[in-house]
């Protein structure tokens, strides 16, 4: 029984060394040391031994298995300090590389003509307010003086949710919200920009477009002051040598209004030869507040008066970028975009 165990522990060795992964280690294992392995059948043959024979016989199993159980543990840390080292071999990580590089994003073009217009009335003192875009007739129309008979009040013209409620088409409720939240006739400086809404869509117009009206109110307000304060806000926008130039108009809440204008230089590139071309291109409408706006909005037009302005930023956006199509601003191509 003694040259059995031997053999036994000689042929568990050989398998153990040539085990190459662990379920081929783990089978070897079984093989030898299992409920139904080599060794337990041998140990089941212990009982037909002697007296004498069976502790050096039960001994002598011991130490084999003891034996077996250390090798297949050093087998099985060699084996898996093998795969460790194959693993970081194929799955090596240069962390030196450099990484993919994050596209850069900015401000759409429209965000920042906004902006741009804002900081130049908030450098004069304005303030920013804003109000909902979704507006009863009364705000929107009603306190602005605009004739029931006025064509942006059609269903043709202006998006309605109800007879009586739709999406602004100005921003000058929020002035005229500004207005009656007002203590009456105290000073007012204000500028609201925002989304507005109209039944419209071509190059040059769109359903959702982008205002900033502007609202003075104060004593005395002249309508040099306008002049003033407009061309000051061309010259900060299109430059110091912008020539700007007020036409007669007419809006229901201003009296007298005015239309102003630009001396926009256009360059036009034809072969090789570069021509400019100097035209006059409207930017805003303005004029000084109608006595009935005032009225309406609880302020006394014998006390105060002021100017009012507003501009369509698409339009200021598309001459300060030379753009001809206004819808490029929606779609968000970034060949497009990404010019900015
Ligand atoms: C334009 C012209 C304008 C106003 C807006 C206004 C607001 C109040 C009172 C008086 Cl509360 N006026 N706003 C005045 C003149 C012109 O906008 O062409 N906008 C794109």
């Amino acid at each position: 029984m003694k040259a059995e165990m031997e053999a036994l522990r000689q042929r568990a060795c050989a398998q153990i060394s040539a085990a190459t992964d662990e379920p081929t280690l783990q089978q070897v294992r079984v093989t030898f040391l299992g409920k139904k392995g080599e060794l337990t059948a041998i140990l089941r043959g212990m009982k037909d031994l002697t007296a004498q024979e069976r502790p050096v016989i039960g001994a002598l199993a011991n130490t084999v298995r003891a034996e077996l159980e250390t090798q297949l543990a050093s087998r099985l840390a060699e084996l898996k300090a093998q795969a460790l080292a194959a693993r970081l071999a194929t799955e090596r990580l240069d962390i030196t590389l450099p990484g993919k590089p994050a596209r850069r994003g900015h401000l759409h073009p429209l965000t920042r003509v906004n902006r741009l217009i804002q900081d130049v009335f908030m450098k004069m003192g304005y303030t920013v307010a804003d109000g909902p875009e979704i507006e009863s007739d009364y705000y929107n129309f009603q306190c602005l003086n605009f004739p029931p008979d006025h064509p942006a009040r059609d269903m043709q013209d202006s998006f309605y949710i109800t007879d009586s409620i739709l999406l602004r088409t100005h921003t000058s409720p929020v002035q005229a919200r500004t207005m009656q939240a007002h203590e009456p006739n105290t000073p007012i400086r204000i500028i609201s920009p925002g989304k507005v809404f109209r039944w419209d869509y071509d190059a040059t117009h769109s359903p959702v477009f982008h205002q900033v009206e502007g609202l003075l109110i104060d004593r005395q307000i002249a309508f040099s002051d306008l002049k003033g304060t407009i061309e000051h806000f061309c010259r900060e926008i299109f430059g110091a040598d912008t020539k700007v130039r007020f036409r007669a108009s007419f809006f229901p809440f201003t009296e007298p209004s005015a239309e102003v204008d630009i001396l926009f230089r256009t360059r036009h590139t034809r072969g090789g030869a570069v021509d400019t071309q100097d035209n006059w291109l409207e930017i805003l409408g303005c004029g000084m507040v109608h006595p009935n706006v005032l009225r309406l909005n609880g302020y006394d037009p014998d006390v105060m008066n002021g100017f009012a302005f507003g501009m369509g930023v698409e339009r200021i956006a598309m001459l300060l970028y030379g753009i001809d199509d206004l819808r490029l601003f929606y779609e968000n191509d970034l060949r497009f975009l990404a010019q900015f």
